[in-house]
């Protein structure tokens, strides 16, 4: 099946045809667009604007550092920018959302993770994996709904490109392409060839399964990631007075979406940085980056065997403030000794005022992370309250957060209770 084929038979269960319309009916009015701060987020982001631009609508891109869009900051900026259609794009897929109807009556929630809590019904849904999980990105979803509409480019096809590396549904550098964008991929991958071909060079974020190569898409989606502070608010603007005024993810997006209008084939990451608007201080804040992940990974090789439960060797490591958590542990996973099927590494970070941070990867997700992410959050919730407590993600990485509220070994004697059921 062909790119265009596939599109067509999604089409359906994507509502794909309604949200089309809706794209139609807001020509001339004004668009809000929330996106998700790591580098599939920032992607989806930016194909939506540069498709809802194209149908001459007005819009405003939002790139707040919290995962899900709550509430407030849907009421807030509705006030504010009174947008006739809103996207929520990468931004989880929950079932409160669903009460969002009540606040505004054209919401569309553009997403790739699974449903947490209630179905949807009264809100617009796009997302693949409702049915079943499958490996994919906002950035591929977004890119079909823009296909669909008939307005696509190769800026478009990078950004889709980018997004799909940030979060693992493709792996040119070993030849893992989940199945559900192969009619992407295939359609694509002799055009973008320099892109994706496989090279020797210094191993990204990305290179897990192996270290000995890597591809420039790689190297672009890990820049991007360390711009736009991955998703993990890693900023580096507590370091540096140049860097004083970059508090979220919009750098990355600014960068970026603009490099896109006119993206030029690069052959090294430092000439990939070198195009970007703001390349000085892009650069500056990667290499901050990769002295950081030197630093965590060293760290977290010092990680313990806690338990082996289902085959699974569970790893657990303890720091404060620890720079880089999640990421630098998705490589310290495969580094782990373990005679067993499958690795699973917890992370914890106390990061004082701003609270506790777990995160959770799994090499074959014989445990699946999100739902020990989700429980302990759920647990936490009916201990400390609603607002204070968030969790969930993927088979094979999943993240818990708690706000500072509840006595440290109160969280840590939910978690202990956790792992013993596992
Ligand atoms: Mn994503």
């Amino acid at each position: 099946m062909n790119y265009a084929e596939f599109i067509r038979a999604e089409a359906g269960s994507l509502n794909f045809d309604k949200v089309s319309a809706r794209i139609e009916a807001a020509r001339g009015k004004k668009a809000l667009v929330y996106c998700h701060d790591d580098p599939d987020g920032i992607t989806s982001g930016i194909i939506l604007r540069r498709l809802l631009e194209k149908k001459g609508i007005d819009v405003t891109v939002k790139v707040p550092t919290t995962m899900e869009l709550e509430e407030f900051r849907l009421k807030k900026d509705i006030e504010s920018h009174k947008p006739d259609i809103i996207f929520v794009a990468d931004k989880a897929t929950m079932g409160y959302y669903d009460d969002y109807a009540d606040i505004h009556d054209n919401i569309i929630i553009l997403d790739h993770h699974p449903l947490l809590g209630e179905e949807l019904k009264r809100v617009m849904v796009v997302n693949p994996v409702l049915g079943s999980y499958q490996r994919c990105s906002g950035s591929l979803v977004a890119h079909m709904l823009a296909s669909f509409c008939g307005e696509v480019d190769p800026g478009d096809d990078i950004a889709a490109l980018i997004g799909l590396k940030g979060d693992w549904a493709i792996e040119p550098a070993t030849d893992d392409i989940s199945d559900y964008v192969k009619p992407f991929y295939d359609g694509i991958k002799e055009k973008y060839a320099w892109l994706i071909d496989k090279m020797e060079a210094r191993p990204t974020m990305f290179e897990v399964r192996q270290r000995a190569k890597t591809t420039l898409l790689n190297q672009a989606a890990e820049i991007i990631f360390a711009l736009g502070g991955g998703g993990f608010q890693y900023f580096y603007n507590d370091r540096d007075k140049e860097l004083a005024d970059i508090t979220s993810g919009e750098f990355a997006f600014d960068n970026l979406e603009e490099w896109l209008k006119n993206p030029s084939v690069f052959s090294a990451e430092e000439d990939f940085i070198g195009a970007l608007s703001d390349s000085a201080r892009a650069k500056k804040i990667f290499d901050y980056y990769l002295s950081d992940w030197e630093a965590t990974a060293s760290l977290m090789h010092k990680a313990d065997l806690v338990k082996t439960a289902q085959g699974t060797d569970i790893y657990l490591f303890k720091g404060e403030k620890v720079k880089l958590m999640p990421m630098a542990g998705s490589v310290v996973l495969y580094e782990l000794p373990s005679e067993n099927e499958d690795v699973m590494f917890i992370m914890f970070s106390d990061m004082g005022e701003k609270g506790v941070h777990f995160s959770f990867r799994s090499k074959n997700g014989k445990l699946h992370c999100g739902n020990f992410a989700h429980g302990l959050a759920v647990a936490l919730q009916e201990k400390i309250g609603k607002e204070y407590a968030s969790g969930g993600g993927h088979p094979f990485a999943a993240e818990c957060r708690i706000k500072k509220k509840a006595p440290l070994r109160e969280i840590m004697g939910l978690f202990e209770e956790k792992l013993s059921a596992l």
